[in-house]
């Protein structure tokens, strides 16, 4: 059998990667086999030879989005804040990268991403991503569930809440001399929100690494919460006991609160939130209420449903 180290981005199901050529053709058909049974990477499988199977849970509903629109339309404030960053975020050290576990955990620690990867099993999942200002796109990640980080990171039982802090780079990002906004870029949830099968931690799209603007080398999709929960380039996770507030709640509470679970009746002050525009068409859909994972998700917020908990 073929023992191979496989690197954070990896996804190897298409037949088209350079993985089949190292799996062999053989082994590239037999996960094909796998995937058309709808069936999950059994463990044993997914520790070793370790292609990122796809996730078929989870199912997008609409056509993915073409990949040059998805990495040229980016909203990365460190790099400055129109949507043509992807150039200006080149310049992003992604190596070495690492990230720190600290707050209420059993141990504060920093881990160097490559052994904190060697510790999640990689997997692919097409996901709707939907932007407060009412843009979306359907992209395949690659990553891990995010409950895997909150078990390396062993949160006390007092911990509440989880904090996704960002790479600060004085010397890559132009947008930090822009002092009045609250650097480093930050944003939480509650445990459970961490904890549920859908949040998830990537490290790649479209079957190649993240590239920078998307977030490299490891960012937060919560994809049934707007894109501004999605905190990119992730260097810290802090536990605790408060609720945080992320980097836009700090510059205008009342356009971005901390649920922001996405919901087409609630408008946001400047933007409707009934539709959405899907990046690289001119379709314009309906929007769906927690962009529609609410059967993931919704019992998250059982009781909350007659609360403003959407902004
Ligand atoms: N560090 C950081 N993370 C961030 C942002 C940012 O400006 N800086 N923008 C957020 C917003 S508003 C959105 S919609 C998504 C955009 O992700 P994308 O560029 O991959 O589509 O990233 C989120 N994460
Ligand atoms: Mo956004």
């Amino acid at each position: 059998m073929l023992i191979r180290i496989r690197r954070g981005w990896e996804l190897p199901e298409s037949a088209a990667t350079p993985e089949s050529a190292v799996m062999g053709r053989r082994a590239a058909l037999g996960a094909g086999a796998i995937l058309a049974a709808g069936a999950l990477a059994p463990p044993a499988f997914a520790q070793a030879a370790a292609p990122a199977m796809r996730n078929t849970r989870f199912q997008p509903g609409r056509e993915t989005t073409p990949e040059r629109d998805a990495t040229n339309y980016n909203n990365y404030y460190e790099f400055g804040s129109s949507k043509s960053v992807a150039s200006a975020a080149a310049r992003l050290k992604v190596s070495p990268w690492s990230v720190r576990f600290d707050g209420l955990v059993e141990q504060p620690r920093e881990l160097a991403l490559e052994d904190l990867l060697k510790q999640v099993s990689l997997e692919e999942r097409v996901l709707r991503h939907r932007c407060v200002e009412a843009w979306a796109m359907t992209v395949p990640w690659t990553g891990f569930p995010m409950s895997e980080l909150v078990r390396l990171a062993a949160p006390k039982p007092e911990a509440k809440f989880v904090v996704f802090e960002t790479a600060a780079q004085r010397d890559t990002m132009p947008g930090l001399r822009q002092s009045w906004y609250p650097w480093p870029y930050s944003d939480g949830c509650t445990i459970a929100e961490a904890r549920n099968e859908l949040a998830f931690m990537a490290t790649g799209m479209y079957g190649k690494p993240l590239p920078p603007q998307n977030g490299a080398p490891l960012r937060v999709l919560f994809p049934w919460k707007y894109g501004f929960k999605a905190s990119k380039s992730v260097v810290r996770v802090t536990f605790q006991a408060e609720q945080p507030v992320g980097y836009w709640e700090k510059l205008q509470s009342s356009e971005y609160g901390f649920w922001a679970n996405v919901n087409p009746e609630v408008a946001h002050p400047r933007w409707s939130q009934a539709s959405e525009r899907l990046l690289g068409s001119n379709e314009r859909v309906p929007t769906r209420i927690f962009n529609g994972y609410g059967e993931f998700v919704a019992s998250l917020y059982a009781g909350m449903e007659n609360q403003r908990i959407y902004y």
